[in-house]
């Protein structure tokens, strides 16, 4: 794979080998804990093998000359004093926000050539964009041997997000992008940042991702005003606990006997976000037990209260869930990443994977009109430096 690009690197910026480093930054699969991040929660992502490439050599005349494998029709170009968000430039955008917060930090970029590669589907809510956001931010920051440790570079990327894309996700994607290591899974205090590898161990289950083919496209979504709901619902709260500065430190019995002040959509929004936490809690627990059949039926709970309370499935998620759930050898199913179309993820025996898949893809068509897409979910490590594996 990485000696292709080499190729292809050539064929776009002719020039000296020895100059092109290369890096890797993978997806991520949440695991459960949605929409808890940006309040303050629990998370456990894992990192996943497929992701970004990005080969890279520098320049000295402030000019950077993107391209990618994914968008061949698509090159932009710029200069280090053209850092501004242009919708034409699309997926370069990413890129170009990262430069412009590298800057920001005082990292001494003077240009770059770059050509990515990403095997991730983009837009369906597997971390294409903090992918590209973490492989752009680590590769270039090492390039300038500018000391920024991951997760520096991880809320370097979130800024990039909220401020240059305009959509305000939270430090989920970044974390586990950066930080999360092969057949673990990354338990993630999202309030005090402690965070702690959960090992995965799956015996003959098998982590199987189903891809609705739906496109998600999280700045069209109604992803902002989700976290508006969640501000409202926590600031009325906040009425009876000034000290509560997030929704996830609001005790479920808290909630229970107060609920009544919130409108029904606030109460809603609210109950999710505080079961949910409850469920990773659990959820942990249960991965540490080995006791993967609770583990299922946590993974279902959180669906369905993604779906009744957080109202972010949609008719694609909903109806994979349905037809999953109900295939001998799938002991938990679940919507995965912000929703609104996207993935599910599924624990399945190795043994019923065939069947899952036919009866999944069958089921899923008649309902929808469209064709379901699935990966066997290989787990992989956190952004990291590949030049040397290529050049041997
Ligand atoms: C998206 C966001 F980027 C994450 O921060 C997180 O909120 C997730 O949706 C929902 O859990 O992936």
């Amino acid at each position: 794979m990485e000696q292709q690009l080499f190729d292809r690197f050539h064929h776009y910026f002719p020039g000296n080998n020895d100059d092109i480093r290369v890096y890797f930054a993978p997806g991520r699969v949440n695991l459960i804990g949605e929409h808890t991040d940006y309040n303050g929660g629990y998370v456990l992502p894992s990192a996943l093998s497929i992701g970004t490439y990005m080969l890279i050599r520098s320049r000295k005349d402030g000019a950077f000359r993107l391209r990618s494998e994914n968008f061949k029709e698509h090159p932009v170009d710029f200069s280090l004093n053209e850092l501004v968000y242009i919708k034409e430039d699309d997926w370069g955008n990413y890129p170009k926000g990262i430069i412009h917060e590298l800057m920001a930090e005082g990292v001494p970029l003077t240009g770059a050539d770059i050509l990515y590669y990403g095997n991730i589907p983009n837009g369906a809510g597997l971390s294409s964009s903090a992918s590209i956001g973490m492989v752009t931010a680590y590769g270039l920051s090492k390039l300038a041997k500018f000391p920024m440790d991951k997760q520096q570079l991880a809320f370097l990327c979130q800024r990039m997000e909220n401020h240059f894309i305009g959509v305000n996700t939270g430090i989920m994607d970044q974390f586990a992008v950066g930080l999360a290591e092969k057949n673990h899974a990354l338990f993630l205090n999202c309030d005090t940042l402690e965070k702690e590898k959960v090992a995965l161990n799956l015996g003959s289950y098998k982590l199987l991702i189903t891809n609705t083919n739906k496109r998600r496209g999280l700045a069209d979504s109604k992803y902002n005003e989700r976290l508006e709901e969640c501000r409202e619902a926590l600031k009325i709260l906040q009425g009876i606990n000034s000290k509560w500065t997030n929704l996830s430190q609001v005790p479920l019995s808290d909630f229970e006997a107060n609920q009544d002040k919130l409108t029904p959509i606030l109460r809603a929004r609210a109950r999710h976000v505080i079961t949910e936490n409850a469920r990773v809690l659990q959820a942990v627990r249960c991965l540490q037990a080995h006791d993967l059949s609770t583990f299922g039926k946590l993974m279902e709970a959180s669906h369905v209260s993604l779906r009744d309370d957080y109202e972010v499935t949609g008719k694609e998620l909903d109806a994979l869930f349905e037809a999953q759930r109900a295939v001998k050898g799938c002991i938990g199913t679940r919507m995965t990443g912000a929703g609104f179309g996207g993935c599910t993820v599924s624990i399945v025996h190795e043994k019923s994977v065939e069947a899952f898949k036919t009866t999944v893809q069958r089921i899923y068509k008649q309902q929808t009109g469209l064709e379901a897409d699935f990966y066997i979910c290989d787990t992989g490590d956190g952004v990291t430096e590949r030049t040397e594996e290529v050049r041997l």
